[in-house]
């Protein structure tokens, strides 16, 4: 079997591991030789040209650093407040500086550079999401025959959004050298396929006269996941009973509500607890009856617009406690910091109600990790965004437009009042479903894709994948 070669922007650390993603490849990594190659963490004065190898807790992983300039333009730059926010269809929150394509493009280049000479010809390759867009064209233009594969972790957008964006053209470009992109679900290829039809009108940024050819990569959905036996397990572990007990002695009667995400924009957090306002004020009969819990610790919080998000929170958890709040009652709880596995899955187990109401999100891990830590006798309900790529697999959960706060706030209310029979109905439907779309499913469909194991090797990158764009 070939050697599979992960690159990511960040490389795993020690410990661990935060998401259900790392864990994911890292088993996949050692089930068959290879390493992880990525950003190291660290920054330095000039560039480094070659790759250090280092053991992280039984995988191999090598690393680079990058200089504090590159790293800038490329990760806060161009990554994260271009490519983040447009493809979130937020151009409004987007900053746009077409220099710091430059940076992006250096340290793509950067990591090619490093990883040529660590590859075999047979290695397949799989570069994971937005970051690296260019890699594989960069590979390429050195030399390398590889199958390489793409991954994008978040949607794709709209062809209007998509234009905003500086050297568009380059940059959709580079996704042909790859023999495969698999994005989250059916809407982002569609989105993608919509794009490629018609492709980009002339602009002054790139090169608009020569059409991008799509005809050797071929693009389909592989909706990621998580273990959901795996929190089920978890969620029953004594960690997490400590936290459940912990929250028990705090909330007494009163129904949990949770939403657990990173702090970012996209996730709709001021549109949540709006929502959650909303349910107060309409249902008198709720008040001292329901908790809301928010865990949303920072992210980027170098980013102007990732501030003004916090910002935003804030004043709504205190508007909502100035208005509901009593001496012996608080109807919200808001911590800024992140919880190990363990905690979570007890959290999601006490959890009456989910509320993963992303305004726009790839899939949205939190909630198939809710789903799989549920009481099968007496599960939670899941109230999803219609725009989180998980909505195109969960049927079972409660559907909403995180737009509209009414309809969140009713959604609720709903979800709140749910008899034992639905709940059960409802959740044995969206573990059917999270089981279905686990993430060693989901990587192992990727790799059969990307290089089927009875004809991996170098014979195979000759064969001609036809797009389904095409
Ligand atoms: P994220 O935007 O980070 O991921 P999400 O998929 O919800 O969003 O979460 C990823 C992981 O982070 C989950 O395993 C979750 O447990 C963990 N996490 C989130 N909030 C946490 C908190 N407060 N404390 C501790 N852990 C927390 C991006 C895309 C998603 C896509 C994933 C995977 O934005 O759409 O589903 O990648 O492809």
């Amino acid at each position: 079997m070939s050697r599979l070669i992960v690159v990511s922007n960040r490389t795993p650390g020690k410990g661990p591991a935060a998401g259900g993603l790392a864990v994911a490849l890292r088993k996949t990594l050692s089930e068959r030789e290879g390493f992880w190659f990525g950003w190291s963490g660290r920054l330095t004065e000039h560039p480094e040209r070659e790759a250090r190898f280092e053991d992280i807790d039984g995988l191999s992983v090598a690393q680079i650093d990058l200089t504090r300039d590159d790293h800038h333009d490329y990760y806060a730059g161009f990554s994260n407040s271009i490519l983040w926010p447009s493809f979130h269809l937020r151009l409004d929150l987007a900053t746009i500086e077409a220099h710091w394509y430059e940076g992006y493009r250096r340290v793509n280049v950067q990591f090619a550079r490093a990883l040529l000479p660590l590859l075999k010809p047979d290695d397949v390759i799989w570069v994971h999401d937005y970051h690296l867009i260019p890699l594989a064209s960069e590979l390429r233009n050195l030399g390398a025959r590889n199958r390489i594969g793409f991954y994008l972790h978040i949607p794709f957008p709209t062809s209007d959004a998509l234009y905003a964006i500086p050297h568009h053209n380059d940059l959709m470009r580079d996704l042909s050298r790859y023999d495969l992109v698999g994005m989250q679900a059916k809407r982002d290829v569609a989105a993608f396929t919509e794009f490629a039809d018609h492709q980009s009108p002339s602009s002054l940024s790139g090169n608009p006269l020569k059409s991008v050819d799509f005809s050797r990569t071929e693009v389909d959905s592989f909706p990621i996941g998580s273990d959901p036996d795996a929190f089920a397990r978890l969620s029953v572990s004594p960690a997490a009973t400590k936290m459940v007990k912990r929250m028990e002695r705090v909330l007494r009667e009163q129904k949990l509500i949770l939403g657990v995400d990173r702090l970012d924009y996209s996730k709709g957090l001021p549109q949540r607890v709006e929502a959650y306002e909303k349910l107060l004020a309409n249902n008198a009969r709720f008040r001292r009856h329901v908790h809301m819990l928010q865990v949303a610790p920072p992210s980027r919080d170098t980013i102007k617009e990732y501030q003004e998000t916090s910002d935003a929170l804030d004043a709504m958890c205190g508007r909502v406690m100035g208005r509901f709040a009593e001496p012996d009652w608080q109807p919200l709880t808001y911590v800024k910091r992140a919880y190990g596995q363990p905690s979570l899955a007890g959290l999601y187990r006490l959890a009456k109600v989910a509320l993963v109401t992303p305004l726009r999100d790839g899939m949205n891990l939190v909630a198939h990790e809710y789903v799989g830590s549920q009481n099968p006798k007496d599960p939670g309900v899941l109230v999803l965004s219609r725009f989180a790529g998980a909505a195109e697999i969960f049927d079972g959960a409660i559907e909403v437009n995180p737009f509209d706060t009414d309809e969140t706030a009713e959604a609720l209310r709903i979800a709140l009042d749910m008899p034992l029979d639905e709940r059960i109905a409802r959740w044995t439907s969206l573990m059917e479903a999270a089981r279905e779309h686990n993430v060693d499913a989901w990587a192992a469909r990727f790799l059969d894709r990307l290089a089927p194991a009875t004809t991996a090797g170098s014979g195979t990158r000759d064969i001609l994948y036809l797009a389904s764009v095409a």
